[in-house]
């Protein structure tokens, strides 16, 4: 299969994928210019609103349903917002999304559907106790996890063991890395039903991955999905532009890590989500080349992802599809 561009007609970016009543929905962020100059807080993706998409088969045209939920419709709002995801639940969606407060403080809000195509009716506050970015919502068992976080914009670096910090702070170089975090959600799907867990990425000798270690530590965009009974979670390594990937045989980990799923690609983010569909997986993600490489105007993509012998995930090379 050749990678293809999903929606030329405008600029999204950070896919979550589900399958909902035998089609596929895509949730992505809604990039938009807003002449805000580009720095390492994020201020340049200052997006307002969301989309959701459908295709009825891998090869078939999207879909786009238009906006399930605006920024002006949320109490919370003070602006941005990035990544989100949904998750299906007895007869309701619920989408969750990164979005900073009035104080400029990212939280993770929740708004309710009765479809997958909206309109999502925000609840008043954010989930209590969130903080930071990225929400991806993995069912095992009738059981919900997120898994969330991301550093520099995403705030991450501001909190430890799930209070915020007087300022922001990161571990020495040979100390391990800050770690995203992992959260079971409550039966009613709108609060955490526990205190967030660090997740713990270790090498192959059984080390936490380190700060220093750019080229494999976890900075943003998680992703969680499940084969041949593992878990394997995926995310961005940020300021070093891959994709990787870490496995575990508990939805909690420790992950061991294995190594990577995308190299870089035109932009400074990179950001996905990896599903079966059809007896074939697939990587959704996006890039700037349509944009000419603005890294605030990204552009949804698609390709299939393959498995070697021994279930490690065959690395796509992001530049050349
Ligand atoms: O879209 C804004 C942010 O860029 C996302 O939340 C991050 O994962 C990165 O893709």
């Amino acid at each position: 299969m050749n990678a293809r561009y999903l929606f030329p007609n405008d600029y999204m970016a950070d896919p979550a994928v589900h399958i909902f009543n035998g089609k596929l929905y895509i949730f992505p962020s809604h990039d938009r210019e807003s002449g805000i100059p580009e720095n390492d807080n994020g201020d340049h993706f200052d997006m307002k609103d969301y989309h959701a998409f459908s295709m009825n088969d891998i090869d078939s045209d999207i879909i786009d349903h238009g906006v399930i939920l605006d920024v002006k419709d949320i109490p919370w709002a003070g602006r941005q917002l990035w990544d989100s995801d949904v998750a299906y639940k007895n007869g309701k969606y619920y989408l969750y999304f990164s979005m900073k407060d009035k104080n400029d403080i990212f939280h993770i809000g929740v708004a309710v559907a009765d479809k997958p195509e909206g309109p999502f009716i925000p609840l008043p506050d954010p989930i209590r106790g969130s903080y930071s970015i990225d929400p991806c919502v993995f069912e095992e068992n009738g059981e919900f996890y997120m898994y969330f976080g991301g550093l520099w914009g995403g705030q991450l670096q501001r909190y430890r063991d799930n209070k915020a910090l007087e300022s922001a702070e990161f571990p020495a170089v040979n100390e391990a890395a800050i770690p995203s975090r992992v959260v079971r959600l409550s039966s009613d799907m709108l609060q955490f039903a526990e205190e967030p867990r660090p997740l713990i990425i270790l090498d192959q000798h059984g080390n936490p991955l380190t700060n220093d270690d750019n080229e494999r530590r976890f900075f943003e965009a998680s992703w969680m999905h499940k084969y041949k009974g593992k878990y394997y979670f995926s995310y961005s390594t940020g300021d070093t532009h891959k994709l990787c990937y870490a496995t575990s045989d508990n939805p909690y980990g420790p992950f061991t890590y294995k190594g990577v799923i995308l190299t870089p690609v035109i932009g400074w983010t990179t950001h996905h989500a990896i599903i079966e569909w059809k007896g074939k997986w697939y990587l959704f993600h996006h890039d700037c080349v349509p944009s000419n490489g603005l890294t605030w105007l990204r552009s949804l993509k698609l390709i299939e992802l393959e498995y070697n012998e021994d279930d490690t995930i065959k690395t796509i090379e992001g530049i050349t599809i």
